[in-house]
């Protein structure tokens, strides 16, 4: 296993090492049972299932060779940060570990209780040096989206160094024009850990890079989602898929999910469907979702629906929209197509964010989907509050919703299971009538 063969390099850059082993062996059981076990997968899942075998092994190797040579490491919580500009250095941007209950204790010694649980279990990971993907980072890079990430900072610093860059809460002009600085500024600490000048033409080539990657996704996306007759992949695995799009090299991940996407397209040609026609297709909207955090995923298929998009970030959020770099001459005119591209973010740390309601009810009538599940972190304010709002446009449209708030424990497992079920039920009940109807 990866993890075993790199036990130096990882012993070497501060990683609990037998600590950081049994954790992963966990994940690795619980990846086996609660993914490999599922009949009918597409067999370009292999190279995926490959890569969580070697998650904190061999693509950590690979981060601590282009460190080796002076190659940035950029570790973010947050899909606002620009990995286009770490990408065009030749280094690495990838999402750290924050999806698990197992550091939330450690983190609880510094932090309070009453927080999100993403960001207790980032922090808890940097206490207890499991993460190596943190363990390797030059620098971590917060931002000021929710008030609880903003302090954690302070603190989190103390350990590791961390920059923060400044997302305003509005999208005014004056707001915008900042922002397009603190891209500006991000470059900057780039190049400290270089030591050497970012070209025009290195950060263009990032962005292509990056808008190949979100390409491919976008394709997933549709392959999943479009199609209400044949539904090629399961949610679980395109969730899979999609958190490993915040660690893998992106030149090799936009391949191999392209290669992924070939299949599939001969599978909806062909009517491979991994899910029993009439299934319950249902979108989940929220917070992110990070790995392990496969909890709602499993409720849901375990109980007979089908997910066929999250409107997350680790999800369509983050794929949605690439950069547009047509006509662009020099540095300034790209941070402006950076700042236009990242803007566009409907993260509920905005106000106002009527924007992400109406894309939501856009994408449901696209997708032909037949209930939405609100997912939401507990103590994420931000996404708590904004149910509200969504979901009373959602009843208008007549639109089925269930509204989920958890965190990372197993505990409600068996409650949101129930939850689901009854939910599942109600849509298979309203179909049945209405087929009945058109009779
Ligand atoms: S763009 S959703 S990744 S801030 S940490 S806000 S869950 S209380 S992660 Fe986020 Fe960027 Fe927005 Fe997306 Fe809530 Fe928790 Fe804060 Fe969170």
């Amino acid at each position: 296993m990866g993890v075993e063969l790199h036990k130096d390099l990882l012993g070497n850059i501060g990683v609990d090492v037998e600590r950081h082993a049994k954790m992963m062996g966990a994940g690795l059981e619980a990846y086996k049972a609660g993914f490999m076990s599922q009949p009918n997968r597409p067999k370009a899942m292999a190279y995926f299932d490959w890569f969580m075998s070697e998650i904190q092994g061999e693509r950590i190797a690979e981060i601590n060779a282009l460190r080796a040579a002076k190659k940035p490491a950029v570790g973010t919580f947050c899909i606002f940060v620009p990995e286009e500009i770490v990408t065009g250095a030749g280094g690495a941007c990838y999402g750290l570990c924050g999806g698990s209950n197992a550091t939330v204790a450690d983190a609880e010694t510094e932090l309070p209780r009453n927080i999100c649980p993403l960001i207790k279990s980032a922090h808890g990971f940097k206490l207890q040096r499991t993460c190596a993907y943190t363990q390797s980072s030059d620098f971590i890079y917060g931002e000021t989206t929710c008030e609880a990430k903003k302090k954690t900072w302070e603190i989190l610093n103390k350990h590791h160094p961390v920059h923060v860059m400044n997302i305003p809460h509005m999208k005014r002009e004056k707001d915008l024009k900042m922002w397009q600085e603190e891209i500006k500024e991000f470059k900057e600490h780039i190049e400290e850990v270089t030591e050497k000048k970012l070209s025009l033409e290195e950060m263009l080539n990032g962005v292509k890079i990056i808008n190949a990657k979100r390409a491919a996704l976008q394709r997933l996306d549709a392959l999943r989602g479009m199609n209400p007759k044949v539904m090629p992949i399961s949610g679980k695995d395109a969730l899979f898929i999609t958190q490993m799009g915040f660690l893998d090299d992106p030149v090799r991940y936009t391949k191999k999910v392209n290669e992924l996407c070939d299949e599939l397209e001969l599978r909806v040609q062909e009517g491979v469907s991994v899910f029993p026609a009439n299934t319950p297709r249902i979108m989940v909207l929220g917070t992110p979702l990070a790995p392990p955090n496969w909890k709602l995923h499993t409720a849901v298929e375990g109980t007979g629906g089908a997910i066929i998009n999250e409107e997350s970030c680790i999800g369509h959020r983050y794929y949605k929209d690439n950069v547009d770099v047509e006509g662009v001459q020099n540095e300034d005119e790209l941070y402006a197509r950076l700042m236009e591209r990242y803007s566009k973010i409907d993260c509920a740390c905005f106000t106002p964010n009527t924007g992400r309601t109406e894309k939501i009810i856009q994408m449901y009538k696209d997708r032909k989907a037949d209930g939405v599940i609100y997912y939401t972190l507990s103590f994420c304010h931000t996404y708590n509050v904004e149910s509200y709002l969504v979901t009373e446009a959602l009843a208008k449209e007549g639109i089925p919703c269930l509204v989920i708030e958890s965190d990372y424990s197993p505990e409600d497992a068996g409650q949101i299971k129930t939850r689901v079920e009854a939910f599942l039920e109600s849509i298979s009940f309203k179909q049945k009538a209405q087929a009945f109807a058109n009779k």
